[in-house]
Order: C-alpha cells, then sequence, then structure tokens
C-alpha cells in the first residue's frame, strides 16, 4: 500500500505502519548519511520545528539544518557510543527564527541500512520541549525508584498491574492509565487502570484482537514505546518519500515520531481521545500486554526523558510479571496437589459414596475452577455449583460414556461436540473424565461473555460522538466483534488443570477397582 491509499476495516492487517512516510510534527526528522553527512530525507515539519524549509535541508549538512553547535554535539555523541538508540535524547539548543531553544534530539540507527554493507542512516528527530525541560533527579529518577521498590514488594499480579499504571500516570501525566492484558487469542481486557477522578471507568472492559492488527503487534515486540501527542494532527510528509540509495522509504520501526494508521487514529477519535501513549509488555519476547495511556484534555507530549523512564517501568514490569505468573502457577500447583491429596484420601473412605467424597471439602471445584461440577458413580449423581437439573446431568454423562474418551477437554462444546452442546445449552466449556467402572466427572464452565466481570454499561467507551453508519469503528462496534470472537466459548482448560484432573482420573479408577465395579446407568 502506498501512504495515500485508503486503508479500511478490510485491509488494516497490511498496513504497512512501519513506513509510513510521514510523521507525527511535533518535532523533525533529518536522515544522513554517516560516510559523508549529507542529509539525505527530512520532514516537512523542518519548516514549522526548525524555521527551515525541508527543501534547504535535503542534500546539506546537519549542521546547515540546525547550526554546528548543536550537529557538533550529536555527531560527537554518535562517533562516542555503541547503539545511539540505547544512548537517548541528547539535548541540544538550536537557534529558531532568532531565538535559541532547547530541544531533545532522539537518535538511532534505519535498521535495514545497518546490514545491507554501506554505512547506517543516522535517523535524527528533533522535539522541542513542549513544556519547561524539568527532567531533574526528582521527576525522573525518584518515581522510578520507588516504583521499582513498589514493584519488588508486589506479592501478587493484581498488585504489580496496579504499581505500574498508578507511577505510569505519575510520571506521564496522562488522563487515564491502562493496563491492557492479551489472552492466548490476542484478545484484550483492561486489568487495572489509573484515571482522572470525573472519567468512567474502563477496567474490566474486554477488546477484539483485530483492535491491535498483527502488523502492530510485531512492531511493538521490536519498539516498546509509541506516543501520539495530537491525535487532531496533519501528518509531514517525508521528503523525498523514497531513501534515494535503497529506493525504499524510511523504515521507521524505532521512530519517535513515526505517524500512525489513520485507521488507528479515527478508532482514537471516536474514543474521544486528544493524545495517547502505549508501552510494550512482553513476555519471552512475545507481546503480552501494553500500558494504554489516554490523555482527553487536548494534546499531550510528556519529555523524551519520562517517556524513557515509563519504558524502562515497564521492561522492569514485563520481567517481574514473568516471575510472578511463575510464582502464582507453582503456588496453584502446590494447592492443587493438597486439594488431589485430600480428594484421593477421601475417595479411599469404603463407607463414603465416590460422589460423595468428590464433593465434599473439598470437592471438584476447589480443583479446577468452573461454575458447576457433577460426578455420576455407583448408581448415584451428586453436583456442585451450577449444573443443569439430575435428568439433564445423567444424559450428559451417559453420552460422554458413549464417546470412549478417557479425558475429554473443549472450551468450545458447540463447535467440538454438538451432541453435548445441545443438552446443556448453558455450558461452553465442559471438561470430563470417563472412569472405567463407569463413573464420570464432569466440569462445566459458561460462555465468556455471560461470566464477564462487565464494568459498566458497554455504552461507557462511546465517550465521543454517536454512531452514525460514517463512524466505521467505535468502541461500541469494538465490543460487538469483541463477543463475536468470544460467541460459545468459555475461559479455556490450562494445561496444568488437564493434568491434574487425568491424575485425578487414574486415582478415582484405582478406587474403584478396590471397591468393586458398580455401574453408572443404574443412576437413571
Ligand atoms: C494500534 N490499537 C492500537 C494501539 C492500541 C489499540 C492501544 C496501540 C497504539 C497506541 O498507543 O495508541 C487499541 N486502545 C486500544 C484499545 C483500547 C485502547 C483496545 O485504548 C481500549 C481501551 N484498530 C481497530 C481496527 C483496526 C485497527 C478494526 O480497531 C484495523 C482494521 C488498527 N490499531 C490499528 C492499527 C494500529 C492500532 C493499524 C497501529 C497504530 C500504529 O502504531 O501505527
Amino acid at each position: 500500500l502506498a501512504p495515500d491509499e485508503i486503508v479500511d476495516l478490510d485491509n488494516c492487517a497490511r498496513e504497512p505502519i512501519h513506513i509510513p512516510g510521514r510523521v507525527q510534527p511535533r518535532g523533525a526528522l533529518l536522515a544522513l548519511r554517516t560516510d559523508d553527512g549529507v542529509v539525505t530525507q527530512a520532514s516537512e515539519s523542518t519548516a514549522e520545528v526548525l524555521g527551515v524549509d525541508v527543501r534547504d535541508v535535503v542534500g546539506g549538512t546537519l549542521a546547515s539544518a540546525i547550526g554546528t553547535d548543536a550537529a557538533t554535539t550529536i555527531l560527537d555523541h554518535v562517533a562516542r557510543v555503541e547503539n545511539p538508540r540505547l544512548r537517548n535524547p541528547v539535548d541540544v539548543d538550536i537557534v529558531v527564527r532568532g531565538s535559541s531553544r532547547r530541544f531533545e534530539v532522539v537518535l538511532h540507527h534505519a535498521p535495514d541500512t545497518e546490514t545491507d554493507g554501506r554505512p547506517p542512516v543516522l535517523v535524527v528527530e528533533v522535539e522541542p520541549f513542549s513544556s519547561p525541560p524539568e527532567l531533574t533527579y526528582r521527576s525522573t529518577f525518584e518515581p522510578v525508584r520507588d516504583a521499582l521498590a513498589e514493584l519488588d514488594r508486589a506479592t501478587s499480579l493484581a498488585e504489580l498491574y496496579d504499581v505500574a499504571v498508578r507511577r505510569v500516570r505519575e510520571l506521564t501525566g496522562f488522563d487515564r492509565v491502562m493496563l491492557y492484558h492479551f489472552d492466548a487469542d490476542y484478545n484484550g481486557e483492561v486489568v487495572a487502570e489509573a484515571r482522572r477522578d470525573d472519567l468512567n471507568p474502563f477496567l474490566g472492559l474486554h477488546y477484539p484482537a483485530s483492535d491491535i492488527p498483527p502488523q502492530a503487534r510485531a512492531l511493538y515486540e521490536k519498539n516498546w514505546i509509541r506516543l501520539i501527542s495530537d491525535i487532531d494532527y496533519v501528518p509531514s510528509e517525508i521528503v523525498p518519500t523514497d531513501d534515494p540509495v535503497t529506493g525504499r522509504p524510511l523504515d521507521l520501526t524505532y521512530g519517535n515520531l513515526r505517524s500512525v494508521s489513520p485507521i488507528h487514529v479515527e478508532y482514537l477519535q471516536n474514543m474521544g481521545v486528544g493524545a495517547s501513549m502505549s508501552i510494550s509488555l512482553l513476555r519471552d519476547g512475545r507481546l503480552w500486554g501494553l500500558i494504554a495511556c489516554h490523555h482527553y484534555s487536548g494534546t499531550h507530549a510528556p519529555p523524551y526523558a519520562a517517556r524513557a523512564a515509563a519504558e524502562f517501568l515497564g521492561s522492569t514490569l514485563s520481567a517481574r510479571l514473568v516471575r510472578q505468573a511463575e510464582d502464582d502457577r507453582a503456588s496453584a500447583a502446590r494447592r492443587s496437589a493438597g486439594v488431589l491429596a485430600d480428594l484421593v484420601s477421601a475417595t479411599r473412605d469404603d463407607d463414603l459414596p465416590l460422589t460423595a467424597a468428590l464433593t465434599g471439602a473439598p470437592g471438584l471445584l476447589d480443583l479446577i475452577p468452573a461454575d458447576g461440577a457433577f460426578v455420576i458413580a455407583e448408581g448415584r449423581l451428586a453436583s456442585l455449583g451450577t449444573t443443569p437439573d439430575d435428568a439433564t446431568c445423567t444424559a450428559l454423562g451417559r453420552r460422554i460414556a458413549d464417546l470412549g474418551v478417557e479425558v475429554l477437554v473443549t472450551h468450545h462444546l458447540k463447535q467440538d461436540h454438538p451432541e453435548l452442546a445441545e443438552l446443556v445449552p448453558g455450558s461452553a466449556g465442559l471438561l470430563a473424565l470417563l472412569v472405567p467402572g463407569d463413573a464420570v466427572a464432569v466440569w462445566l464452565r459458561e460462555e465468556v461473555v455471560q461470566s464477564v466481570d462487565w464494568g459498566g454499561d458497554p455504552r461507557n467507551k462511546a465517550i465521543a460522538r454517536s454512531e452514525g453508519d460514517s463512524v466505521r469503528l467505535s468502541p461500541r462496534k469494538s465490543f460487538a466483534r469483541w463477543r463475536e470472537v468470544v460467541r460459545d466459548k468459555s475461559e479455556p482448560w490450562t494445561d496444568d488443570q488437564v493434568d491434574v484432573a487425568t491424575s485425578l482420573r487414574s486415582y478415582v479408577a484405582e478406587g474403584l477397582l478396590m471397591r468393586g465395579r458398580r455401574d453408572i446407568r443404574a443412576a437413571s
């Protein structure tokens, strides 16, 4: 797609967002060859930001664009550091229209130029401070240090999320900071939030994977932060569009001023957002979630150092999340081993019917969380939580026995086993154990949509506009799409849950052998 081609819902995932040919005009971009220092491409925003016409910048030196002092500072810095991208920003003074102003300069080598054998292209992004620079020890280092200490003390995922959103809000001053977490299919949920008191909560809201298409997620795995400081900006063209040497548009994967997808801009406008920023959260190099920030009261451009501090918190949080998730998993595994041991010992009590042994305290729902569970064994039926009536349970048990599958696992019953789904229309997920000796144990889960802890009315999300046909993308439609995606599906059963169920099955089989065989069919 050329930058001018219309992007719509159908070709959204193919939009090459890393080569937009444009930047956001809060700053100016200059690309220079590092062998001779000649500026090969620049953004038209040099006129507004630096007071020089882009046609006078391209073909000249960096010094001719921003002055000798600033150029020398930047080029000396680049010569000193191994990877300029990891040593940003460089602060310089530049004389613009006769008066000196302070700028932050953010540097990196264009990625596709580092590998093809020629000197890399240096991308120089120059951003004026939108507010007086106050990047003191107090305003960045202290909050980060305190945040790290807090992250360190947190003992649960929920606490970690909460620290992260509060601290990022404190550092960057956005009206709303959310922790947005992906499920295995990249559908997302807002799992933590810090916001201005007068705003509607978004906590608990769900969005479909298509709101952040795959190429955007891939980009966010490489570049961990992005800022749209003014949602109503007019993009500034990069001149010329193609790098004269590569013949390709400048790769802005690591650019801070990269112009963003027009379809995403429309989405944010429909949400009433004036400025947006997001920080990647990664697990084993894959995008795990985002810290997503909104500003509603106009434009918002936190200085680079505050963004970098927030990004640093994000990467620390990423590492901490992995550890916490492992800790949580280990303690859940310990807990379920304990429950399993209790259940097994109950089944060894010959005076207790098997059904009672598995539905006492603890019972099947303590082993594996679900909306309901039931057991049929030795001619008896017992249930826990929300289950269909006894006759339906018995019929379901019989069909499961007919299938002959030892451990039946599905979170999409209607698709995988329509013949079972018709018996239990209220359930979308099923985990069933078929035990030799004709016993069945079944866990049932509701459809995700039914069980969502819905944070208020979905209409809360459409802040800005009413939705006529002219609005293609809106948060409300977005929720409707999410509902389509998860229709008839439950929370998936985790590998650990299936494993512990499989163990329980062997123990129960052993127990039944010890008790002597009885027939499930006697229950009917
Ligand atoms: C990007 N979509 C994004 C981003 C977010 C969301 C956080 C990252 C960019 C940013 O920081 O603003 C989605 N933002 C959300 C969600 C919430 C939020 C879910 O605040 C919830 C509170 N988007 C669509 C559809 C398409 C689409 C249908 O809804 C395409 C068909 C595209 N989203 C899209 C694209 C990007 C994007 C292309 C990349 C923008 C870029 O970086 O250039």
